[in-house]
């Protein structure tokens, strides 16, 4: 590519481009050929390329013959502003395990090192000249400049830094990932990115109420998030088989209420500190939380810890199967909103982003106007948090809220009452059961997962547009794309990690790079780089045979991820 344009969706292999190494494309006998053609040069070229970036950047520009080696001299300097000091800190941190490098981090302002990464904030410093494109980074573009003396980072937002930092540590080869010092050329492809995201929300959803999963393993959900530049972590926090989170005005709900979980298992909650503790590092990672108390539904957990909220007055036994829809909260008694606003003001309290999830899915028991009349009174009740109410798209026969969001799951594309909701206002958060569900098996023989809305493989996560998926919903009212992750059938963290790899880049991609980007074919190519990455991790991912996962080495001399040491199920 010569200019900077849309990121090219296909690269001819027959342009000087392709004599870039690829990373799933070398086979030692190519390596010879590449060495006698080209006296050797492309053996020093990266072996990751500019345009592997995954979800694909709005406009790149590569520069072939050029490259930037980390060294032992290299340092980050950063602009004066606590914000992006901790961006170079969290950047110094994610590449000092593998390369061994001390990489200090300075103050812009200290002695030029010698093949600096500087990360700027252009509030404080003039941004480039820009050779395309709009030079309107908003609250979490960034630009990214890979030269043979250096590798720059500008954006407007601290966000923004964050993000050209993924960025820059997936052009760096896969060993980057290792947690113990490699011995690697640290090299960088040359080129630009300007990069900015198509929707402002762009997330995935951890059900912790069907099995209760430790605070660690949120924090290394989080990290897969960041990774690919998805901003909110939901988390379904309480269900029928058990209610996730304390809250001091009703202390049993969690001592009582979440001590089960589907089958036999102990169940468990966070405490406020466990919460404020996944919050911190959410936080640090750019990603927001979004609370989900499910209501009115989905509550037999509240009711075995407070029998006076059941329609009957009669405790519950604990549930422990996957059946949905049959338990509610009295909807005819006050004191059942005297607990939604208590349950809703300490989870506000907790919670600094803005959204508020109230659930409202299937609630059968639940029928028309009474249905309404509760979801009007709890959307007044979050408006009364300062918060804004998210809630799945059940809610929308609801009069609007203020800035109201609705969440759609359903697997057919129209829905009068949801296109009814969002002409009176609503804006749109999209998680297709058929495409977005996390939960779904990839393949009749995936060993964990549902199928009811069908089976999701890597290209059926992918092919589809969020912008125009709901019929009678314009593109301007979706907030973005969501991949639920529901977890009646997951146990384990490598039973999260095996379901969201390789499909969460996919929705990620979906929610953050231009629709002009959007080609299957490329898409399963640059994906194919990160198979290796997430080994060098140790992070379990599903091995999806629509993806060409390279099985020789990325660089001579390199670790190759053989199938063996992948985590893989
Ligand atoms: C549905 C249901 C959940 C299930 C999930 C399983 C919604 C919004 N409500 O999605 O209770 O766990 O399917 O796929």
């Amino acid at each position: 590519m010569s200019t900077l344009g849309i990121s090219s969706p296909t690269p001819d292999p027959t342009t000087a481009d392709a004599a870039v190494l690829h990373p799933h494309e070398p086979e030692a006998g190519d390596l010879a050929a590449l060495a006698a053609r080209t006296a050797g040069d492309d053996l020093l070229a990266p072996p990751v390329r500019l345009d592997d970036v995954v979800p694909a950047p709005e406009l790149l520009e590569a520069d072939p013959g050029t490259t930037f080696v980390l060294t032992g001299d290299t340092a980050i300097r950063v602009t004066t502003h606590p914000g992006a000091r901790e961006v170079a800190d969290h950047l110094a941190e994610l590449l000092r395990p593998a390369t061994g490098l001390p990489l200090p981090v300075a103050d812009a302002l200290a002695v030029d090192p010698a093949g600096p990464m500087t990360l700027t904030l252009a509030g404080t410093t003039p941004p480039p000249v820009t050779t395309g494109g709009s030079a309107d980074l908003g609250a979490e573009g960034y630009r990214l400049d890979v030269s043979g003396s250096g590798v720059r980072v500008v954006a407007e937002t601290t966000t923004g830094l964050f993000y050209g930092v993924q960025t820059l540590r997936q052009l760096l080869p896969a060993a980057v990932e290792s947690p113990t010092p490699v011995a690697a050329r640290w090299a960088l492809p040359g080129g630009t990115i300007l990069d900015r995201p198509r929707f402002p929300y762009r997330g995935a959803m951890l059900d912790v109420a069907r099995h209760f999963f430790a605070v660690e393993d949120v924090l290394r959900v989080v990290d897969h998030l960041a990774r690919y530049k998805l901003n909110h972590l939901h988390l379904h926090l309480t269900d029928d088989q058990g209610w996730r989170i304390a809250v001091d005005s009703w202390p049993r709900l969690a001592t009582v209420g979440g001590a089960s979980e589907v089958g036999d298992g102990p169940g468990g909650h966070y405490t406020k500190d466990d919460y404020r503790r996944i919050v911190a590092y959410a936080s640090a990672r750019h990603v927001t939380l979004v609370p989900e108390i499910d209501l009115p539904g989905h509550t037999n957990a509240a009711l075995v810890a407070y029998p006076e909220l059941a329609p009957d007055k009669v405790a519950p036994p604990p549930y422990t199967g996957t059946e949905v829809g049959f338990s509610y909260v009295d909807p005819a008694d006050e004191r059942t909103y005297d607990f939604v606003t208590d349950v809703l003001g300490e989870v506000a309290a907790l919670t600094p982003g803005p959204w508020l999830h109230i659930g409202g899915d299937e609630a059968y028991k639940v029928k028309g106007e009474v249905y309404t009349g509760f979801v009007e009174r709890a959307q007044r009740i979050v408006a009364d948090t300062g918060k804004t109410v998210v809630g799945w798209h059940q809610l929308a026969p609801a009069a609007h809220v203020d800035g109201r969001v609705l969440q759609w799951w359903g697997t057919d594309t129209a829905d009068p009452a949801t296109a009814d909701a969002v002409r009176r206002g609503a804006r749109l958060i999209v998680s297709p059961g058929n495409h977005a569900y996390l939960d779904m098996k990839y393949a009749e023989d995936t060993p964990i997962g549902h199928d009811w809305a069908g089976l999701i493989d890597v290209r059926r996560a992918y092919d589809w547009d969020p912008g125009t998926h709901v019929t009678d919903v314009p593109t301007t009212a979706v907030l973005g794309v969501e991949a639920p992750l529901w977890t009646e059938s997951v146990t384990s963290l490598a039973d999260i990690e095996f379901l969201l790899l390789p499909r969460l880049p996919a929705i990620a991609e979906l929610g953050w790079s231009p629709r002009t980007t959007h080609d299957w074919a490329r898409f399963r190519e640059r994906l194919a780089g990160h198979g290796p990455r997430w080994s060098t991790a140790g992070i379990t991912f599903h091995r999806s045979p629509e993806v060409p996962w390279p099985a020789t080495p990325t660089i001579p001399g390199q670790r190759p991820a053989a199938k063996s040491d992948t985590a893989e199920r």
